[in-house]
């Protein structure tokens, strides 16, 4: 999503591929033998591999010091929590709640310092994530900045144009 997000915003031009993650081509394994998503394969055969790391790359400006450490703490503390939250049958010996609690440590945090720009289209997909899984809680916890800040990425044009569907690519 924050690769999308990036690249929309900055017009980078892409052979769009999409990939269903129970299907992955083989010519996405012979570039990138992790497997996961986003993969961007450059003109000269340079391969990127990690979503921030190709927002860095498209993008005509880095990210600050001070933003890469919030996107850690978002893609470390926080998605630990978030899929433990999400997904609680995947671990062993998980109090979903507990996790819940753990990751609005980071909401809490982001509630006293909103992101914007680039930061925020770094994070807000997987606070999304986390506000649509009990969306009726989340309505009602006290964040009335985390609240509009996702309201407004969520209805930019960005955003939807980063939601659309795409079939699965074939190779020829
Ligand atoms: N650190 C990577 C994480 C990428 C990642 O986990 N992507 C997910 C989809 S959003 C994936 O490909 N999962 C498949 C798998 O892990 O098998 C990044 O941000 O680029």
């Amino acid at each position: 999503m924050r690769a999308r997000m990036s690249i929309i915003r900055s017009g980078f031009q892409v052979e769009h591929r999409e990939v269903l993650l129970r299907d992955r081509p083989i010519q996405m394994m012979e570039i990138s033998p992790k497997g996961t998503v986003p993969v961007l394969l450059l003109g000269g055969g340079t391969v990127i591999e990690e979503s921030l790391e190709i927002m860095e790359h498209v993008l005509p400006w880095k990210l600050s010091q001070n933003d890469r450490e919030w996107v850690t703490r978002n893609d470390i503390e926080f998605k630990y929590h978030l899929d433990r939250y999400k997904y609680p049958n995947r671990y062993e010996g998980i109090e979903v709640l507990e996790q819940r609690d753990a990751a609005c440590k980071f909401i809490e945090s982001l509630e006293k310092n909103i992101p914007n720009g680039n930061l925020s289209d770094a994070i807000f997909p997987f606070v999304r994530q986390f506000a649509n899984h009990d969306r009726k809680w989340f309505d009602k916890q006290n964040w009335p900045n985390v609240h509009q800040w996702l309201a407004v990425n969520l209805a930019s044009e960005e955003f939807s144009i980063c939601m659309t569907k795409y079939s699965q690519w074939q190779s020829s």
